[in-house]
């Protein structure tokens, strides 16, 4: 709870900075403009952006554009993946999801509208050309074909068949990992240490240890605890952790992982704050 609270400037920070990037609820076509602040401002834990900013060091002002713009590029992806034609959820943050609120067609609007107001918000940061073209690399990288929609195609072609342990973590990797280590890595490009690799690695290993959880939590979790649906990987016969391996080992899976996050942070600006992170992506319960 102490760290949950240490977290909270951060948070607020990238709330204030999200209500402000996003257009009015009154702009033009204001139902488009209502859902991309609804599923946007819901709340959610921010991790993404809290990331970039604690990477980012004594520069975490610079960096705040460039987290909102991940934040806006992760709740498109979550609009997207409860849509029917993918996962079909009803339960986001706790919240009706977006098309169940405005419709299919408007949900899947305002996630491609966040997509582009993410770019939109990169390319007019305050940044030399030096920072804002490799944040536009890492970016597009994480969430292409190669990253979040590769590893979501996967995970959905896989549904109630059989994997194995390369192809589940591969999903993993792509699917939540590849945005986490963005986030990292994005935020050290504006941190004045030279920490860019180190923080990669630290991404991609609480990247995989947060799918992993999060795996645990939809097999152990109830609805009301996690703000969205629980016990529907089982349903969908979705390629998890729990499935493969058990909770027992995927609990211990997470917990390394968490510890080889940590390991990567010796001695780095804010070490023990995202320490601290690394324990709460495997221990959080929602
Ligand atoms: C092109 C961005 C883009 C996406 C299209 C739909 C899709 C392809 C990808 C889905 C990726 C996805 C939803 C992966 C699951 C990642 C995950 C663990 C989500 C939950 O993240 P939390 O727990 O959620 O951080 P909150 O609500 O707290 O932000």
């Amino acid at each position: 709870m102490d760290f949950e609270l240490s977290l909270r400037p951060y948070i607020l920070e990238v709330n204030a900075r999200l209500a402000q990037l996003l257009p009015l609820e009154t702009a033009e076509p204001p139902q488009l403009h209502q859902a991309m602040r609804y599923s946007a401002l819901a709340p959610g834990k921010r991790i993404r952006p809290v990331l970039s900013l604690i990477c980012a060091g004594e520069n975490r002002r610079d960096a705040l554009d460039a987290a909102c713009a991940i934040e806006m590029i992760h709740c498109f992806s979550l609009i997207h993946d409860d849509l029917p034609a993918l996962d079909n959820d009803d339960l986001r943050r706790g919240l009706p999801t977006c098309h169940v609120k405005f419709g299919e067609a408007i949900a899947i609007l305002a996630g491609d509208a966040l997509f582009a107001l993410a770019f939109e918000t990169v390319a007019n940061q305050k940044s030399p050309f030096e920072i804002t073209v490799p944040t536009i690399q890492i970016l597009t990288t994480a969430v292409g074909s190669l990253g979040l929609v590769g590893g979501e195609t996967i995970d959905i072609l896989s549904e109630g068949k059989p994997v194995d342990a390369a192809t589940l973590e591969l999903i993993h990797r792509r699917k939540t990992a590849s945005l986490i280590a963005a986030s990292c890595e994005i935020g050290a490009l504006f941190s004045k240490s030279n920490s860019r690799a180190k923080l990669r690695e630290y991404g991609e290993c609480i990247g995989l240890a947060f799918q992993i959880a999060d795996d645990v939590l939809n097999e152990t979790g109830t609805a009301d605890q996690l703000g969205k649906a629980a016990g529907s990987d089982r349903e969908r016969q979705k390629a998890t952790y729990p499935a493969v391996y058990g909770i027992e080992a995927s609990r211990t899976k997470a917990l390394d992982l968490a510890k080889t996050a940590s390991q990567c942070v010796q001695g780095l600006d804010n070490e023990s704050l995202l320490q601290g992170i690394a324990r709460y992506t495997v221990e959080r319960l929602n």
